[in-house]
């Protein structure tokens, strides 16, 4: 079978995370680099741009309840089989997902949280955390980064509905004077289905409050900026989430390429289903109306979305690589005010970078995962890593045997590295990769 990665901290025993010892087992996958940023949580360090950012969208929303303080901890069953993943979803396999162990997770979503969140009764939210994924290196893409849920529920009753329009056309009004310049597509299709459970009408209504809802936040936040320079280009494109129909995200123009910065849709009513069960057991339990309050938010419809904030920061104040947001350099910090989304950012001169390539035969077919490899090194050089490419892989049409060669590229954001240095570093992945993984340097 394949060679599963055992990072030098699991195996060893239990982990202490925020302050509770947890068991490991084969599933452990967390190494040092990622469990000292648990206790980070940028979003609430005053004056960090995310921060700052966090708390403008919230004032866009402010009759929306501000949540921010939930676990990172999380069982597989909320980040995954309560908002309807199916079993094999590539999502949930260790090469995709940081695991404790087997019962317990780092959240990749902030999605993770909605069926608690509608089932305490809120509809009318917004929720901020660290989300963690093993993912590619490069400059828009991080293991750790922050994401904002937000979401709005609706009775789905006559009155309601009637008051959900008057909101769409006054959302419609304010955003007829935007210098941004917005593609949108149907809010409904067939490749985009109404769920089966909704009257198509009001999921077109509450589709329509969704995309006019971030429109006049994507304004509120860019608007401004976009006066004297070129008009910010957004645009609305189909997706898909099993945990919502019809689904879409959102891309902004950003140095020459299209960067995603959102995905939402109207919200799969199982969600909702299984939240008023624990709403409904909550109030059983308070002994209030159980029947009224069953049937508040089981008829209800709504939509949610989920926002990148390192994206976004990275447009709104040009920030030109991920890396930056874990910066402790005053010449980063100081150059954000609380409360303030016009600075844009100066860099400071860029260090020369250094590319370093390894090229491997695997261990068995299957080559190694590029989570994997790209964990590895985030875990060896931390944030002196730029980016990685996998530059060439190919299978030995004799032996079988797969080969890969990767190109690292060391760079720091606030020195100059040393020849030594970098070599020294090279020599430990190589080292860890042969340990690890069991290859074969060619
Ligand atoms: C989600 O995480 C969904 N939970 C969003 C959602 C919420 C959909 C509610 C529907 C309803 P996605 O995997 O696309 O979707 O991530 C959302 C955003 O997080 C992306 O658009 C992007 O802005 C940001 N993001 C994703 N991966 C990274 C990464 N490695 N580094 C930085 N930002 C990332
Ligand atoms: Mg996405």
């Amino acid at each position: 079978g394949a060679y599963r990665r055992l990072s030098s901290s699991a195996n060893t025993g239990p982990l202490e995370i925020l302050g509770a010892h947890h068991p490991t087992d084969s599933f452990t996958n967390v190494g040092p680099s990622i469990l000292s940023k648990i206790p980070l949580r940028l979003h609430t360090q005053p004056g960090h741009p995310l921060s700052t950012l966090r708390s403008i969208i919230e004032s866009h929303f402010p009759t929306y309840s501000h949540l921010s303080s939930f676990s990172p901890l999380v069982t597989p069953f909320k980040n995954f089989d309560e908002l309807s993943f199916p079993k094999d979803h590539p999502g949930r396999s260790p090469t995709d997902s940081y695991y404790i162990n087997k019962n317990l997770m780092l959240r990749t979503h902030t999605s993770a949280h909605e069926v608690d969140v509608f089932g305490r009764g809120e509809d009318k939210w917004l929720l901020t955390a660290d989300v963690y994924r093993r993912d590619e290196i490069d400059a828009s893409h991080y293991p750790v980064f922050h994401q904002m849920e937000g979401a709005r529920l609706f009775s789905a009753d006559k009155a309601s509905m009637k008051e959900l329009e008057e909101d769409n056309e006054y959302l419609e009004r304010v955003l007829e004077k935007s210098n941004i310049i917005i593609e949108d597509i149907p809010h409904i299709s067939p490749s985009n289905p109404v769920q089966e459970t909704h009257d198509p009408v009001h999921a077109e209504l509450v589709a329509k409050n969704l995309k006019l809802s971030l429109n006049s936040l994507i304004l509120r936040l860019f608007g401004g900026a976009a006066s004297n320079a070129e008009p910010l280009r957004v645009r609305w494109i189909e997706a898909y989430f099993p945990f919502t129909s019809p689904s879409f995200e959102v891309e902004v123009f950003f140095r020459g390429k299209w960067l995603e910065i959102l995905g939402c849709g109207v919200v799969i009513q199982s969600t909702l289903d299984t939240a008023s069960m624990f709403y409904s057991c909550s109030s059983f339990f308070l002994s209030t109306g159980f029947y009224t309050l069953y049937i508040d938010v089981k008829n209800k419809i709504g939509w949610a979305f989920g926002l990148g904030l390192e994206r976004i920061a990275m447009i709104l104040y040009s920030i030109p690589d991920i890396r930056l947001f874990w910066s402790t350099d005053e010449r980063f910090l100081s150059q954000f005010k609380p409360g303030d989304i016009t600075t844009t950012f100066k860099a400071y001169s860029k260090f020369p970078s250094c590319f370093k390539d390894v090229s491997f035969w695997n261990a068995v077919a299957a080559p190694l995962h590029e989570n994997d490899f790209c964990d590895l090194v985030r875990d060896v050089a931390g944030d002196l890593v730029e980016d990685v490419k996998m530059i060439d892989s190919f299978v030995h049409p004799k032996t079988n045997r797969s080969s890969t060669c990767y190109r690292i590229n060391y760079r720091s954001m606030d020195r100059s590295l040393s020849n030594e240095e970098v070599n020294e570093l090279q020599k430990v992945v190589v080292a860890r990769l042969i340990d690890e993984f069991r290859v074969e340097i060619r």
